[in-house]
């Protein structure tokens, strides 16, 4: 059984100075896994299996976390503050909020050379980056399969001021190298992006481990799912990774922070506008459409800037309905209670 110090774990003085004087005795964690009824997680007394307290649902936890944990009883007690949190909306048309990993120091945003690299879907992952509060980092594997992969690496920092991309050989002897700078002392680094574009080849090269991975199909460029859960795993550099399932869609999650850091150089045009509420159409004095002119900026790229934020605005919307109604609702049944105990009491 492997032991590691809470230093190797990524423990650190902003977690101490979390700890209240009664927690002294309490054993500091870090999430490994979550399932429905379970959490397992990681110690400098080993790996622990812990359960929740009282009706609190593991739901609340994710890969990644720190907890503190009363080991006798194998209970979480609390988990501490978040330095970083990655969501996204749950698949499917729904509200919900899907936890994907925190205390993520880099995401690694993985495509490949070919036709997955798609730049909207990129600019999404960026925006779920700075919105999480990771900083991102692009991931071009396949670049032995195609011709030009400074091009690819090219488009990808072209596509933001935050932008920082990489092309490599995931299958190559020296992969895990050239990710040793994210991937090293007690560092985390998650990988995301589609199914089939090696990023469980890419985590077998950082830890050592034999994890499956999918031949693409014949024809297109996309492959199967083959990794179905997380979890952390020391790379051999001395830092975490976290693997993920490919994603089909990124749906983003209240992410108007992300945006607008994406966007940064938009943002900070439209400031310059005439009209306040310049719509960047027709108005006189338009900013953005004067650099657009003079061939500045990119059109397409602001029609996706806009684009994200107008579905963010929608989101926003739908979540602030639907709290109404379910505080309508609460009112309602407040009020039946009030009438059944006035009845009662007749
Ligand atoms: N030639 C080449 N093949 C690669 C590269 N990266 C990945 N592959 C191959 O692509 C296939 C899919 O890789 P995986 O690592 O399983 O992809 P994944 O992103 O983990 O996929 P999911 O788990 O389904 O999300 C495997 O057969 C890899 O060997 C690369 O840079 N070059
Ligand atoms: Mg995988």
């Amino acid at each position: 059984m492997t032991h590691y110090t809470l230093a190797d774990l990524g423990w650190s003085a902003r977690h101490i100075a979390q700890l209240e004087p009664e927690e002294t005795g309490a054993t500091p964690a870090r999430v490994n896994k979550v399932s429905r009824t379970r959490i397992t997680a990681l110690s400098a007394n080993g790996p622990l299996r812990l359960v929740t307290q009282g009706d609190e649902s593991t739901g609340d936890y994710v890969t990644g976390d720190w907890v503190l944990a009363d080991v006798d009883q194998g209970l979480v007690t609390r988990r501490l503050e978040r330095d970083t949190l990655l969501t996204r909306r749950a698949a499917g048309s729904g509200m919900e909020t899907q936890l994907i990993a925190a205390n993520v120091d880099t995401l690694g945003i993985v495509t490949s050379c070919n036709a997955d690299f798609n730049v909207a879907r990129l600019e999404r992952y960026l925006a779920m980056a700075a919105s999480a509060g990771c900083l991102p980092l692009i991931i071009l594997t396949k670049s032995d399969m195609c011709d030009d992969p400074r091009d690819y690496e090219r488009r990808a920092e072209a596509l933001s001021p935050l932008a920082n991309a990489l092309a490599m050989d995931a299958t190559a002897d020296d992969a895990a190298e050239q990710l040793r700078a994210w991937s090293k002392d007690g560092q985390t680094l998650a990988l995301v992006g589609s199914s089939g574009v090696g990023k469980t080849t890419l985590a077998n090269a950082l830890t050592g481990a034999e994890e499956a991975t999918a031949g693409v199909r014949e024809g297109d460029a996309k492959g199967r799912h083959t990794t179905t859960s997380r979890g952390l795993s020391r790379t051999i550099f001395g830092g975490w990774l976290i693997d993920t399932p490919g994603m089909r869609a990124l749906r983003l999650n209240d992410a108007a922070d992300g945006i607008g850091a994406v966007f940064a150089d938009i943002e900070a045009l439209a400031e310059t506008c005439k009209f306040r509420d310049c719509s960047h159409e027709a108005e006189p004095g338009c900013a953005v459409k004067a650099a657009i002119a003079a061939g500045n900026l990119d059109a397409d790229r602001v029609k996706r800037f806009e684009k994200l934020v107008r579905e963010d605005e929608m989101n926003h919307e739908a979540r602030h309905q639907a709290r109404a109604r379910e505080k309508e609702l609460q009112r309602m049944a407040r009020n039946t209670q009030a009438v059944s105990r006035h009845k009662r009491r007749k």
